[in-house]
C-alpha cells in the first residue's frame, strides 16, 4: 500500500523531506500540503511536480485531505497544535523536533495519545538512525568498553541567523544530544549545569556562544557537551564515550583525503542536511514502513519528546541560574514501554 502523506510546513526541512519521499524513498507519496505562507506551499507542489492539494491550514488538511499520515515540519511553536489535531483525527504523525516548545505542551500530546490508546507519533530525532551513533550504541550495549563513565561531545554549526537566541542553543541545538545520549547509555538525566567560556566575537551581541552543558545521569555518567553555533569552519558533530575498558568515538563522515597546494587534508561538511542525510532517509523510511503496514511508529516516541523538553527546560533554567538544576521526569506511562514490532 502507498501511504498518503500531508505536509504541514514547507520550509527548509519540509522541502527536504518532500524531496526524499518523492525522489528517494518507497511506499509514500505527498498528497496534501499547507504552510502559513501559502505561496511557499504552492511553490513546493509546482517545483516537485506533486499531485497534491494545497490547504489553507492544518485543520482543513486533516479534515479534507486524502491523508493517512502527516509530517509536521513547521517552526517549533506551531508543532503542538498540529500534532494534537492529527491525534484527534486518528492520523499518524511524524513531527520534527521539538515535539512542542514546552514540557507541558509535550505532556498534553502524551496524554492525548494515551487517551487515543495507540502510539501515533514519531519525533524527528534522526541521530538514532545515524550509522555512527548506531555503531556506538551497539558497542555500549555489548559492553565493548565496559561500563560507560564519561561522554564528551560537541555540536558546532558554522553560523546562525540574528534570530537565534541563547536559549535556542538548548531548545534547537543541544536537543539532539539530549535525545541521543540517554538512548545511547540507557540511563536518565539527573541534573545539569551550564557554563559560558569566553564569548566568540562572531556571535551576535545578544547571544552567549559557545556554551558548555554538563549533564549527570542517575547512573553517575558525567556528560560535557560544547555548543558552538558560530564556529565558522563547519558543521561538526563529535561524541566520545569513555568506558572502564576503552573509548569509543563517533566516526567522521566518510570523505576523500586530498593533497593539494602543499596541504594534505579532508573537507568538513557545512550543513546539517548533508551531515545526517542517510539518517533522515532511514527515519522517514522506517516511519513509512511501520505505519504503512498499520503498525505503530517504531522511532522516538512522544515520551522521548517529553523527556527532551523537560531536560531542555532544566538546561535553560541552569543557563539563567548558573547553578546545578535537577531534572525530574516522573513515571513512564505503560504506552511507552519497550516492545517489539510484532507487539505494536
Ligand atoms: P523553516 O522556517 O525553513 O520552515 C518552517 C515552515 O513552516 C515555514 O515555511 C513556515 O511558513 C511554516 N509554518 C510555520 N508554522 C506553520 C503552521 N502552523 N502551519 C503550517 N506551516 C507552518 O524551518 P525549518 O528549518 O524547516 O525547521 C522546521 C522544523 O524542523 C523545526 O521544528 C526545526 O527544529 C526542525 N529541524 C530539524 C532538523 C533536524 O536535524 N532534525 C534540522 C532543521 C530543522
Ligand atoms: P523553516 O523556517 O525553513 O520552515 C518553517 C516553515 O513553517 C516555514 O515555511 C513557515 O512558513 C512554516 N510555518 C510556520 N508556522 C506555520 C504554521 N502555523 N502553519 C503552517 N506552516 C507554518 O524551518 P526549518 O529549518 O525547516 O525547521 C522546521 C523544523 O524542523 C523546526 O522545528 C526545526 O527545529 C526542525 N529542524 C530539524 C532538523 C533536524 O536536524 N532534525 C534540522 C532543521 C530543522
Ligand atoms: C537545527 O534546527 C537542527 O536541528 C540542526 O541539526 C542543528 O545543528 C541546528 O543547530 C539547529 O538550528
Amino acid at each position: 500500500m502507498t501511504l498518503n502523506i500531508g505536509v504541514i510546513g514547507t520550509g527548509a526541512i519540509g522541502r527536504e523531506h518532500i524531496r526524499r519521499i518523492t525522489c528517494n524513498l518507497s511506499g509514500g507519496r505527498i498528497t496534501a500540503v499547507t504552510d502559513v505562507n501559502q505561496e511557499a506551499a504552492k511553490a513546493v507542489v509546482e517545483n516537485f511536480g506533486l499531485e497534491a492539494a494545497v490547504f489553507p491550514d492544518d485543520k482543513t488538511l486533516l479534515a479534507e485531505g486524502n491523508v493517512d499520515a502527516v509530517l509536521v515540519t513547521s517552526w517549533g511553536p506551531a508543532h503542538e497544535q498540529s500534532v494534537l489535531a492529527a491525534i484527534e483525527a486518528g492520523k499518524y504523525v511524524f513531527c520534527e523536533k521539538p515535539l512542542a516548545t514546552t514540557a507541558e505542551g509535550c505532556r498534553r500530546i502524551v496524554d492525548a495519545e494515551i487517551k487515543h490508546g495507540k502510539r501515533l507519533v514519531q519525533v524527528g530525532f534522526m541521530r538514532r538512525y545515524d550509522s555512527g551513533y548506531m555503531q556506538l550504541k551497539r558497542a555500549i550495549d555489548e559492553r565493548f568498553i565496559g561500563e560507560p563513565l564519561m561522554i564528551r561531545c560537541a555540536h558546532r554549526n558554522p553560523e546562525v541567523g540574528e534570530g537565534y537566541t541563547t536559549d535556542m542553543a538548548i531548545t534547537d541545538t543541544l536537543i539532539h544530544e539530549i535525545d541521543v545520549l540517554h538512548w545511547l547509555v540507557n540511563d536518565d538525566y539527573k541534573s545539569v549545569q551550564v557554563t559560558y567560556p569566553k564569548k566568540s566575537r562572531n556571535a551576535s551581541s545578544h547571544l552567549r556562544d559557545p556554551q558548555v552543558v554538563t549533564l549527570e545521569t542517575h547512573g553517575g555518567i558525567l556528560i560535557t557537551a560544547e555548543i558552538f553555533v558560530n564556529c565558522r569552519y563547519g558543521y561538526d558533530i563529535q561524541c566520545e564515550v569513555i568506558g572502564e575498558e576503552g573509548i569509543v568515538k563517533l566516526p567522521e563522515p566518510s570523505s576523500i583525503t586530498f593533497r593539494k597546494e602543499a596541504v594534505q587534508g579532508t573537507s568538513v561538511l557545512m550543513d546539517w542536511k548533508d551531515r545526517f542525510i542517510d539518517a533522515y532517509d532511514r527515519e522517514i523510511q522506517d516511519f513509512i514502513n511501520a505505519v504503512g503496514s498499520g503498525k505503530e511508529p517504531q522511532g522516538p516516541t512522544s515520551w522521548d519528546g517529553y523527556i527532551a523538553a523537560v531536560t531542555a527546560d532544566a538546561c535553560v533554567k541552569a543557563q539563567e541560574s548558573g547553578g546545578r538544576e535537577e531534572i525530574e521526569l516522573g513515571e513512564k506511562p505503560a504506552l511507552y514501554e519497550e516492545r517489539t514490532l510484532s507487539q505494536a
